[in-house]
């Protein structure tokens, strides 16, 4: 088991990386864009998932830290590439309810010089349960600095659709445990089907998380799923390794 000052240790030794994962378009034939996926180098053991010290971070306080550096390098690290394609980044509940947070963002921007339409934040549905008004304030102050807001997991936790009522976001993520199921279960497909005929009426983009098969594409460009991300088309890989171009035959 990790403790604190590990993590902090890793933060100072430069050990936590970022890895991208495409995202790729409707036709599931170009790159729209990268989620940036957080890890954790480690000299012993390897590649650390973020499941095995966010939890310790956010207990710790320390997720600030490392929610800073991870929305800095990926400023930074999309910037020496973009062409357009936007990054997405994961804030924990935590991240989401720091009052620095909109200034954190705005500074990573403009260090970087990332532009700001190419630059999205991923919360999920638990952001959105408590103090409702403070967080609807909170996205149009991130929405203001030009970003774009994604939906994470969507489906999984507490899902209300009065949450699209009160902010518009720009993506929502369909969790991969639909798309896993899509073969076997009519209700994943009915479920998906609702997410993406209520999204396409809100003009609000979907992406179908953890998609593994051409049959699985297949069926969610049927629904009028607008983006794919998933193993079909790539893993998450450090920034110099990710892929540029879609090979999957589609
Ligand atoms: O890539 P992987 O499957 O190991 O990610 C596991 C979980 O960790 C996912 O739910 C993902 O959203 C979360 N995660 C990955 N990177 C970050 C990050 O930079 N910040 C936060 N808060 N969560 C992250
Ligand atoms: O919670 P969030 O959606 O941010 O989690 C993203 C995680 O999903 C990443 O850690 C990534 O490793 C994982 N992931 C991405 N694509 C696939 C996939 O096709 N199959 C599975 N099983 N996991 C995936
Ligand atoms: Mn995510
Ligand atoms: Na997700």
């Amino acid at each position: 088991r990790q403790t604190e000052a590990d993590l902090r240790c890793a933060l100072h030794l430069g050990q936590i990386e970022m890895h991208y994962q495409p995202i790729v378009d409707k036709q599931g034939r170009r790159i729209s864009g990268y989620e940036a996926l957080m890890r954790w180098n480690h000299p012993a053991r390897g590649q650390v998932s973020p499941l095995d010290f966010i939890p310790l971070a956010e207990e710790t306080g320390l997720i600030h830290e490392l929610g800073e550096r991870a929305l800095n390098l990926a400023c930074q690290q999309a910037m020496t590439w973009v062409d357009g394609e936007s990054v997405a980044v994961n804030l924990s509940p935590v991240q989401f309810n720091h009052p620095g947070l909109v200034d954190i963002v705005a500074l990573a921007l403009a260090d970087s010089g990332l532009p700001p339409g190419c630059l999205e934040l991923e919360i999920t549905e638990s952001v959105l349960l408590e103090n409702s008004s403070d967080n609807v304030k909170t996205l149009r102050a991130l929405k203001a600095l030009g970003v774009g807001i994604s939906l994470d997991d969507f489906g999984t936790g507490y899902s209300s659709l009065s949450y699209l009522r009160s902010f518009p976001f720009d993506r929502i993520k369909i969790d991969r445990s639909f798309v896993r199921d899509l073969g076997e279960s009519r209700e994943a497909l009915a479920i998906v089907r609702a997410i993406t005929g209520l999204s396409n009426s809100l003009l609000i983009k979907t992406t179908a998380e953890g998609v593994e098969t051409q049959e699985q594409l297949a069926r969610l460009q049927a629904e009028g799923c607008t983006h794919f991300q998933g193993f079909l088309f790539g893993r998450p890989e450090p920034a110099q390794q990710r892929l540029r171009r879609v090979v999957a035959v589609v």
